[in-house]
């Protein structure tokens, strides 16, 4: 396939449409609002037309099921891989119209938390982009992530309202309608087999984005699933002239794809929540087995066409849905059925923290799914016999590896037994994996563990995101292939050692952080240099990120600086980017130290522009897209074993901010890629890690003995950043002392700041930091989600089964 070229005037006949539309009688009437609308709506009207992947000869096709894709804005992003971008904005500068500007007035589409929904979004880009046929399958809510916003300090949040009735990207199609039962009882047929027999029956409405492959003339589908009643009104009631409730029904259906829930590396476990996954996998089980029919085939022959891969374990009840179809409706066998589930299911782990592990109450999925857990029991059963073989008599080990135990389904176990695959998410994640989560179904079956280690779409992530750079290394290589070839990048190495291109490097960094110094002026009001070290740390805000062992360092700067007045620092900006969940206080409390924090070391004359601390409010994919190539230093510094990969961490170093970090998740690979010596690691190992916590680690004895550190935490105690109050930082401080300190934030402080002395030591040396910047650019050309894309199809979905 190649690129489709930009036809100028079906373009304009398109956007005439739109303003038509509106009612008006002339372009130059619509709102700048208006514009980004028409011109988006007129190229998704072109886009109808461009054809889909075909999967190839012994390709299977992939239905990618998330119950988060963080996609961030769509229209720039589409212009660079149509490759209309420079048409487009050529068009519209005739009428006076900044492109620019004009992409400004999108709304992030914020369906997703974090790391986990950004991956997804990556895959879908890399996917079109290498021409693997694929399908994401996701929910449409209608409030996506929280904005947040800042009160004294403390977060605020509002819901997300992002229009998606008018965004101009979707097209709903109702022939793909699809019905979904919840609740009711499960029936004996005449001839023993079950029936389920739903209380309610929701409709699914796909609402579909198309995700654009980078200038080969490929666009595929990303299907979000929007709820409604079935029947929206009740007629019967209507007709008694009981109109509020004849529409009672119609408004708890749209309950389900309402909100996203905002939580991170956390399970809730709400009743809602399982009705939003079961919604959604229904749906998508529903249309993959609808798309497999309609080509003709046999349900025998799902597996040689279809995989289905599940990003964590939060679609994993389309696990049970499918034997369901295939048993209840398509009257299989249970062999013939398991036969072919077992086949099609792969599950992706991304994280290994104990209450990230999704369990459902047994109580719970029954009255909500009965036919679904008599399904799931029988699983359990049937492997209870396998095991018994393997263990006989092992109560320990099933205890283990059981999918129910304790009244509790548990959706890991469930994945594992069920499926085919089980992948980590970089390597030393998927070590883990296989050692400390699920050693006993190694055992079992040790072909079906593999490491996949995550990427990032190069697309958005360096040529969408810093263009000046994306230019330089077209340029500099002269040609553009790193954009699909990444590993390209590896021929910028030598320009390290050129001074010239050093000197056009750091100005474009210089640039970037200009334009960052400029967005944090009209956001917080906060001026900072752009001369200073931009010290960058942005993910979700969770304890074992230790976004606190940043601020413990920002005090041991604010300390030494007040100590000794005349000392000569490396000035630095402390940016932080980041949302606590609503419900998680200690991440709350953990802002709120640090906005405390900077309010008065910002306002402190003593240390001018020495030192800043900037909270930037609602961090977001569009505000990434600012931060990343503005960054000098990226923090990385999570307890070792608990980040499970980390892409910010790609991100940054790609665009040539330098890591200091632990040996967690893919910080291990960045280390080897980029070499030792360009990277600054500090910290304890996992395996230290471990051995601390199993001799009985003790903060307050760290804190004994160190006085320095001591003096700081005494800060906090004493209420000095907080109007006196000694207490606003309570379930920080306990957590650090009293507590026990879990994530080793003390343990670590030490060689952190020593790692924080390598960063300063080498910032003093302009020419070697940029040397070294550089040689991360250069190095991390692995970390594209087109290769990862790669390994999942040669190691998972295309592998002989
Ligand atoms: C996460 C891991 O914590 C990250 O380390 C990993 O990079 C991503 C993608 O594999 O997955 N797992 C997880 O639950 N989240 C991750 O980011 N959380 C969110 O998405 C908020």
């Amino acid at each position: 396939m190649s690129q489709q070229k930009f036809n100028k005037s079906r373009f304009e006949a398109a956007l005439t449409r739109q303003w038509q539309h509106l009612g008006l009688s002339s372009a130059s009437e619509m709102t700048r609002h208006q514009w980004w609308q028409a011109v988006s709506a007129a190229l998704a009207e072109l886009l109808a037309a461009q054809p889909v992947a075909k999967p190839g000869r012994q390709q299977r096709h992939v239905n990618y099921l998330s119950m988060e894709f963080l996609i961030g804005r769509l229209t720039g992003n589409n212009l660079i891989n149509l490759g209309w971008y420079d048409e487009v904005k050529a068009l519209l500068a005739q009428q006076g119209i900044a492109l620019s500007d004009l992409l400004e007035e999108e709304v992030d589409p914020a369906l997703g938390n974090g790391g986990l929904g950004r991956l997804a979004a990556c895959y879908l880009d890399s996917m079109a982009t290498v021409g693997q046929a694929a399908i994401g399958y996701g929910l449409n809510y209608q409030y996506g992530l929280f904005r947040q916003s800042f009160d004294d300090g403390q977060q605020r949040e509002a819901p997300d309202d992002w229009q998606r009735a008018c965004y101009p990207w979707f097209r709903h199609n109702a022939a793909l309608d699809v019905e979904v039962g919840i609740g009711g009882k499960v029936l004996k047929n005449s001839d023993g087999s079950l029936r389920w027999e739903p209380a309610f029956i929701l409709r699914g409405e796909a609402w579909d984005l198309p995700v654009i492959g980078y200038r080969n003339g490929l666009a595929q589908p990303l299907r979000l699933w929007q709820a409604t009643h079935a029947h929206p009104f009740d007629l019967t009631l209507f007709n008694d002239g009981k109109f509020l409730q004849a529409e009672q029904q119609g408004i708890d259906a749209a309950k389900l794809t309402k909100v996203l829930y905002p939580n991170d590396n956390h399970q809730e476990g709400k009743r809602l929540r399982l009705m939003q996954q079961y919604f959604q996998c229904a749906c998508s089980v529903a249309d993959i087995l609808r798309r497999h029919h309609q080509a003709g085939r046999q349900l025998a022959e799902l597996p040689d066409y279809e995989v289905i891969q599940l990003n964590d374990t939060h679609p994993t009840i389309a696990i049970p849905e499918m034997l369901r179809v295939l048993l209840d409706e398509h009257q299989l066998s249970w062999d013939e059925a398991w036969h072919i589930t077992s086949n099609v299911f792969a599950y992706t782990n991304h994280t290994l923290m104990p209450e990230a592990l999704e369990r459902w109450d047994e109580r719970l999925v029954r009255s909500l799914l009965p036919r679904h857990f008599v399904i799931i029991k029988e699983i359990n059963q049937r492997f209870k016999k396998q095991v018994d073989k393997q263990w006989p008599g092992d109560e320990k080990v099933w205890e283990k590896v059981a999918v129910l135990y304790d009244k509790q389904v548990r959706m890991a176990n469930l994945c594992v037994v069920s499926g085919f695959a089980v992948n980590g998410v970089a390597a030393l994640h998927s070590d883990l994996v296989v050692k400390d989560l699920f050693p006993e179904y190694h055992q079992l079956w040790p072909h079906k563990f593999f490491n996949v280690t995550n990427g990032i779409t190069p697309r958005r992530w360096l040529k969408q995101c810093n263009p000046a750079l994306a230019t330089l290394i077209d340029e500099t290589l002269g040609n553009n292939d790193w954009v699909t070839h990444l590993d390209a990048l590896k021929a910028l190495e030598p320009y390290a050692d050129d001074q010239a291109f050093r000197q056009r490097y750091r100005q474009i960094k210089h640039d970037n952080k200009q334009r960052l110094t400029d967005y944090i002026r009209q956001v917080t009001g906060i001026e900072v240099n752009p001369d200073a070290l931009f010290d960058v740390q942005i993910k979700r805000l969770h304890e074992y990120k230790r976004q606190h062992l940043g601020l413990l360092h920002i005090l041991h700067c604010y300390r030494q600086l007040r100590d000794n007045p005349q000392l000569d620092k490396v000035p630095r900006v402390f940016l932080f980017g980041a949302k606590a969940a609503p419900g998680y206080y200690l991440a709350k409390n953990i802002i709120y130290a640090i906005n405390k924090v900077a309010q008065m070391i910002n306002n402190d004359p003593l240390i001018g522009d020495r030192l800043k601390v900037v909270f930037i409010p609602d961090y977001r994919i569009t505000v990434a897209e600012l931060m990343i190539p503005a960054a000098d230093l990226s923090e990385q510094i999570s307890t070792a074993g608990y980040e499970a990969s980390g892409t910010g961490n790609m991100k940054l170093a790609l665009n040539g901010a330098l890591t200091i970090g632990t040996l967690d998740g893919a910080n291990v690979e960045i280390a080897e890629q980029v070499g030792e010596e360009n990277i600054f690691i500090f910290g304890n190992t996992v395996d230290e890690v471990k051995a601390l916590k199993a001799k009985g680690y003790d903060p307050k004895k760290l804190r004994k003995k160190d006085k320095h550190l001591d003096g700081l935490l005494k800060e906090l105690e004493k209420g000095h950043f907080s109007h006196g109050d000694k207490h606003a930082f309570d379930l920080l401080l306990e957590s650090l002392t009293k507590n026990g300190d879990p994530w080793l934030v003390l343990a670590d402080f030490a060689d952190y700041i020593a790692a924080q002395e390598r960063v300063e030591a080498l910032w003093r040396d302009k020419e070697a930091w940029t040397r070294t910047a550089i040689l991360n650019t250069a190095r991390t050309g692995m970390f594209s989600s087109d290769r990862s894309i790669r390994d999942y199809q040669q190691r998972i979905w295309q592998s002989k089964r």
